[in-house]
């Protein structure tokens, strides 16, 4: 069968590199980027406004372009959605459902829905931090992406809904701008480096967290989508590790390239939640049941945003 993919969220970090990727594979014509923004960076696409709580929009995009798989990446993150809880809880959990829905009543085979490092919390083992553990998020976004996760899995064993998901760590890519995470410091900081040489940090110097670079993560997402469904055996969602580091060592990593580079300390309300996510996650469950290996070290990481950030 032929593939038509639609893409929700499309115009986000995530949204922009995995509509490229999947375009390259299927064809511009099979893949749909949708967002809340009128107009898309997507001159090759058959682009669609598309509000996720919109239902009935997304009800009829579905039939209008025989839709078979659906990308769902429109959510409030662990920053912004902290800003605007009920909100966050709102977009975050009924428009996973729409979809969800969807699958069960068949109009589409196959959902690619993200999850985050946000749905551990502070009584989790912050150290290589495996897949089944104490799971107690001090986030309205990691109540959100659990409860996601439950959710998923219940429509799979009630329903056979075919939904795959990935607890992503931090994401850091140079093709689009940093969005309302609260690893969103290691992006943010190659911008500033670029730009004045200088970065304040909104997390103290030795906070580390889980990251990946976005190339590893577009690419895990199409391995996850791809795999035999009987290799899955996670219909919550899969831990993944690609690398940890503090805003001390990605700062002394960029100095390597930029000699003069300064870096500054002002935490805020974000070090809270850095402060309640692992360190560093155990991904054994994604490496043996679908063959997971990321590409990206810190030294290849920061070579590569150096290289290819346009201001
Ligand atoms: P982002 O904030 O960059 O992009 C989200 C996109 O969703 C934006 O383009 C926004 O306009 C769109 N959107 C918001 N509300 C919408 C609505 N009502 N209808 C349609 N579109 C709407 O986020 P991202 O970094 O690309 O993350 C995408 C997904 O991946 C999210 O579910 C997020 O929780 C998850 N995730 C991201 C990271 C990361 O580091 N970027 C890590 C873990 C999980
Ligand atoms: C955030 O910081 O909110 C995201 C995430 C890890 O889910 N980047």
């Amino acid at each position: 069968m032929k593939e038509k993919i639609l893409i929700i969220g499309a115009g986000g970090q995530i949204g922009l590199e995995l509509t490229e990727n999947l375009s390259k594979s299927y064809g511009n014509d099979q893949v749909i980027p949708s967002d809340l923004k009128s107009e898309g960076n997507f001159a090759n696409n058959p682009y669609e406004q598309l509000d996720a709580l919109d239902k009935d929009a997304l009800f009829k995009i579905v039939k209008k372009h025989g839709i078979t798989q659906v990308y769902h990446l429109a959510a409030l993150l662990s920053a912004t959605g902290e800003q605007n809880p009920m909100f966050a809880w709102k977009l975050n959990m009924e428009s996973l459902f729409y979809v969800l829905d969807l699958a069960k009543e068949k109009h589409i085979q196959k959902i690619y829905w993200p999850s985050s490092i946000a749905v551990f919390g502070p009584t989790t083992p912050r150290e290589n931090t495996p897949q089944y553990t104490v799971m107690e998020p001090s986030t309205i976004y990691g109540i959100s992406k659990q409860a996601g996760e439950r959710w998923c899995e219940w429509y799979f064993k009630k329903f056979g809904v075919d939904v795959r998901s990935i607890r992503y760590p931090g994401l850091i890519g140079w093709k689009s701008a940093p969005g309302g995470g609260t690893t969103d410091y290691a992006v943010h900081i190659f911008h500033e480096a670029l730009k004045h040489n200088h970065y304040t940090s909104f997390l103290s110097e030795n906070t580390a967290l889980p990251m990946m670079h976005m190339e590893d993560a577009i690419r895990a997402t199409i391995e996850l989508m791809h795999a035999p469904s009987e290799k899955i055996k996670i219909r919550g969602s899969y831990n993944l590790s690609g690398l940890s580091f503090t805003p001390a060592e990605i700062a002394n990593e960029i100095k390597k390239h930029l000699s003069e580079f300064r870096i500054d300390y002002a935490p805020d309300f974000r070090q809270a939640i850095a402060d309640s996510w692992p360190k560093s996650i155990n991904d054994q469950e994604a490496r043996e049941q679908w063959g997971w290996k990321e590409k990206y070290n810190l030294e290849a990481l920061v070579k590569n945003m150096l290289e290819n950030i346009k201001l």
